[in-house]
């Protein structure tokens, strides 16, 4: 029901519509307001934490009235808006990017400093919203803003964690998790009491005949929890548009917090029931490129789809238009296969609730969905044992049975010799248990498929979607290479080489359109520019030293070369590779004569990711990271030529003061293993040059900024599988440089050898999976290169400032506008 001001009493509501602030003087008293009121605190009881408080909800205020303004502009114009469903959305901190956002940084700055506080101090106080894992749940983030900033109509919607993800302590070594309850203090956030949806789970089918013959079933007897919306509004760079991003909260429903136990003195029971339900958006599992199959999962997947698509469809029904226009007004964009079950409920919902025939129903869901790949490592493609969802979800697996059998009915019908063909394609996979293949699911559902880097767009048409590719053509699948936002990982990170940018091409445009930055080529020469590059490269520098001073205790040279390697642990990301390459370089540098370790590059080599908590192998190469940590840096030989620094609790907002500080950073997966990569793109845009593989974007990061300002190595996606076969079937000879590595750890140089022994064995005795030993000596000797390359401060000046020219492409701009014209099919609403 709307509830709207009846007309004659309008002109009194407009009277008193809530106003932005657009003075210092103003945003200083709706501060004071805000602390006093709000907050309940005073003058005399002000802390750093209650002015971050008073600021947020100051900027908060101000994306609140451009938000409503947004949403009615969008419900008028009743546009086709884009729906981003995403179980991961790694928003870091709100405040910083709000301020720069709506242009008002200065003026908050002074504000404060009248008031008695620091900017600085103050942004320190948010903790980050983590409500994701690594690469997939920031692309997600930046998506976000380019969707506002570039006007588009668009939704997010993910689950409301409690707890993000953990935080990551390092004790003796090893990593220990501590849980995220990051929710203490939100200011972020509108609970919205009256947006709530009954989720249903368990319970039977049952089927009839209606009076006309047609068969209905019906979905009953289930548990009821019922969610309720949060809402974020995230507002675009320089424009009004302000955007929603809708996350789910789970809360036992009325009908299952049982009076009869709460009246029977039953009282903790029913608590029970309540807690139960509770914990359905609980915790963000915090695997990353893992499928565990855990019900909770599942339970969270399809809490989370059938309330978005319930809000979705609500919404589109208020419009009053016909059910094939549904495609013409709703973009649903499937990040990764985490959102699939939204397939069979839109089905469900079209067949049972609004009684559409199958065919239109079908017809409506693949024209909506999109389904975007972000990986092709088989233990991460998710699969759901039948009975499990059959348990659970029982009117969704039947619903998923007839989609699978109208599938191969016609590819029996297309291919009718190959027969082999039914069994590889089909959705339910024939084991035992028989299980769901989400990501056939998910292709066959959706109207375009896309993986996220040219590599990997061609690999998932060559492997993982083989069959499919005959099925459908080729014109089933795009890519859409990632990107990222520079307003937050270059204005935001960044602020002095934004600033220079900006003073060079005239204005702040091109953070609206990145492929402005082309002209700072013309500045590669102009003295003043780059000695102002350079020394904010190093001020940069000095930041990190001194955070890692403050976080880690060890004492960095800026001047050394920084290399950092900053992202999840994962064997196929390589982190073994690198710190065996560290331990390289330390024998090396024991070897030299003192003269000689004089002349060696120094260097300081920089760690940072989270383990998954059950993945034995990655906390492995952890330990190690920091065994060596603290030889190497208690080695009064190596002084500065050699630091090794692992940073704890890598997240967004360490990641804005680590990657303006690189020299090189680290990409250096097995090539065809690694999707995009989106820190990549970041540490090129602050003006660090990269080591690594010809694996995901690095390609294209290559194409755009010159082979001679990239340090490429190792084998090529092409050869990987032989190289594997190989190492079981042929001869196989461990490097020889690497075996010196591994008789270092072995003589007990790093403490317990025992402790890496699987790690060593799986490279050794294992197979090496990951080629390790193929690619050593190509990447050492990289690293060799990188050293000289480095000494030549003039040339390498010349490179960084040539690559961050170059970097136009990697915009989430650019990257959301391919999605809107070749995917989503949608327009832009005007602000005014
Ligand atoms: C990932 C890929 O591993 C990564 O290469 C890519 O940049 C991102 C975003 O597309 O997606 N896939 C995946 O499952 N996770 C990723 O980060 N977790």
């Amino acid at each position: 029901v709307e509830a709207s001001i009846p007309e004659p009493q309008r002109e009194a509501w407009k009277k008193f519509s809530a106003k932005e602030f657009s003075s210092k003087e103003d945003f200083e008293k709706d501060v004071v307001r805000h602390i006093e009121t709000t907050l309940a605190r005073s003058l005399f009881n002000c802390d750093e934490s209650a002015a971050y408080g008073g600021t947020s909800l100051a900027f908060r205020d101000r994306l609140v009235i451009e938000w409503n303004k947004t949403q009615q502009r969008q419900t008028f114009a009743d546009p086709k808006r884009v729906y981003y469903l995403s179980l991961e959305f790694l928003m870091g901190r709100a405040l910083d990017n709000a301020m720069l956002n709506v242009g008002m940084k200065d003026i908050a700055r002074d504000g404060l400093s009248d008031l008695g506080f620091r900017m600085e101090d103050i942004i320190e106080q948010e903790r980050d919203a983590a409500l994701g894992n690594g690469g997939l749940g920031r692309l997600a983030a930046c998506f976000l803003d380019s969707l506002a900033t570039l006007d588009y109509p668009a939704w997010g919607y993910a689950l409301r964690y409690k707890y993000g993800i953990f935080k990551q302590e390092i004790v003796d070594g090893y990593q220990v998790e501590i849980p995220d309850y990051w929710l203490d203090f939100n200011p972020w956030e509108f609970p919205r009491h009256d947006v709530t949806v009954d989720i249903q789970f368990y319970g039977s089918v049952r089927k009839y005949m209606d009076d006309s013959g047609k068969q209905i079933s019906v979905w009953e007897n289930g548990e009821i929890v019922n969610a309720v919306a949060y809402d974020a509004p995230v507002p675009g760079y320089g424009t009004k548009t302000t955007n929603n991003l809708r996350l789910w909260s789970s809360k036992a429903s009325h009908g299952e917090f049982d009076f009869t136990k709460f009246n029977s003195g039953e009282y903790e029971a029913s608590v029970a029931d309540q807690q139960r339900a509770e914990t359905i958006s609980a915790v963000l599992y915090p695997n990353d490129s893992l499928d565990r199959g855990k019900e909770l999962r599942l339970k969270q997947q399809y809490f989370w789809c059938a309330a978005s698509l319930f809000d979705i469809v609500r919404r589109f029904k208020k419009s009053k238009k016909a059910w094939s226009e549904f495609p013409n007004q709703v973009a649903i964009q499937l990040n990764d296969t985490h959102p699939t079950l939204a397939i069979p409920e839109l089905m469900r919902i079209l067949l049972d609730l609004e009684g559409l025939n199958w065919d239109d129903s079908w017809a409506i869901v693949q024209k909506t969905f999109g389904y975007t790949n972000h990986t092709v490592l088989p233990e991460a493609l998710e699969k759901w044992s039948v009975p499990l969802v059959q348990n659970l979800l029982p009117r969704h697996l039947q619903i998923i049975y007839e989609i699978n059998m109208q599938f191969l009915q016609y590819v029996e019908r297309s291919f009718p010799k190959d027969r082999e063909m039914l069994g590889r394609v089909s959705i339910i996979e024939e084991s035992q248990p028989k299980m769901v293949r989400m990501a056939y699911l998910a292709l066959i559902g959706s109207h375009k498929v896309n993986g996220v880097a040219e590599l990997h767009s061609d690999l998932i048409k060559t492997t993982i979607f083989k069959d499919f590719v005959k099925i459908y053509g080729p014109d089933k699948f795009t890519n859409v290479t990632n990107g990222i936002t520079p307003r937050r990982w270059l204005h935001q990170a960044n602020p002095r080489l934004s600033e220079l940018i900006a003073s060079k091409l005239g204005s702040y445009d091109y953070l609206k359109d990145l492929t402005l930055l082309h002209k700072i080529e013309n500045f590669v020469d102009d003295k003043d520019f780059r000695k102002e590059f350079q020394e904010i490269k190093y001020a940069n520098k000095v930041r990190l030293a001194k955070y890692i001073k403050e976080a880690q205790g060890i004492s960095v040279n800026p001047s050394g070369l920084f290399d950092i390697q900053v992202k999840r642990i994962h064997e196929y990301k390589r982190q073994q590779l690198n710190i065996f390459g560290v331990i390289h370089r330390y024998l090396e540098l024991k070897e030299m004569s003192p003269e000689d370790r004089k002349k060696a590059q120094p260097r300081v080599s920089i760690f940072g990711g989270k383990a998954a908590p059950g993945y034995w192998m990655a906390k492995t190469i952890i330990h190690l990271i920091n065994q060596v940590s603290k030889v190497v840096n208690a080695d009064k030989d190596i002084g500065d030529a050699l630091k090794v620094v692992f940073l704890e609790d890598y997240n967004v907002s360490k990641a804005e003061i680590i990657v303006p500080a690189s020299d090189i950073s680290e990409h250096i997966s097995t090539a065809g293993t690694e999707a995009s990569g989106t820190s990549n793109m970041k540490f090129v845009l602050n003006g660090g040059l990269i080591i690594g593989t010809c694996d995901g974007a690095n390609i294209e990061i290559t194409r755009e900024v010159g082979e001679d300002n990239i340090f490429l190595f190792g084998n090529l996606a092409e050869d990987v599988e032989d190289l594997r076969h190989g190492h079981f079937y042929g001869g196989f000879e461990i490097d020889s440089q690497l075996k010196r590595v591994f008789e270092t750890m072995r003589s007990g140089t790093f403490g317990d050898a025992g402790q890496f022994s699987a790690l060593v064995n799986s490279i050794v005795d294992h197979g090496d999976y990951y080629l390790v030993s193929d690619d050593f000596k190509s990447y050492i000797d990289t690293q060799k290169l990188i050293d000289e390359a480095y000494k030549q401060q003039d040339e390498w000046l010349t490179k960084t400032i040539t690559a961050v020219a170059r970097m136009g492409f990697f915009s989430s701009d650019r990257c959301i506008q391919e999605y809107a014209e070749e995917i989503w099919s949608i327009g832009i609403i005007w602000t005014f």
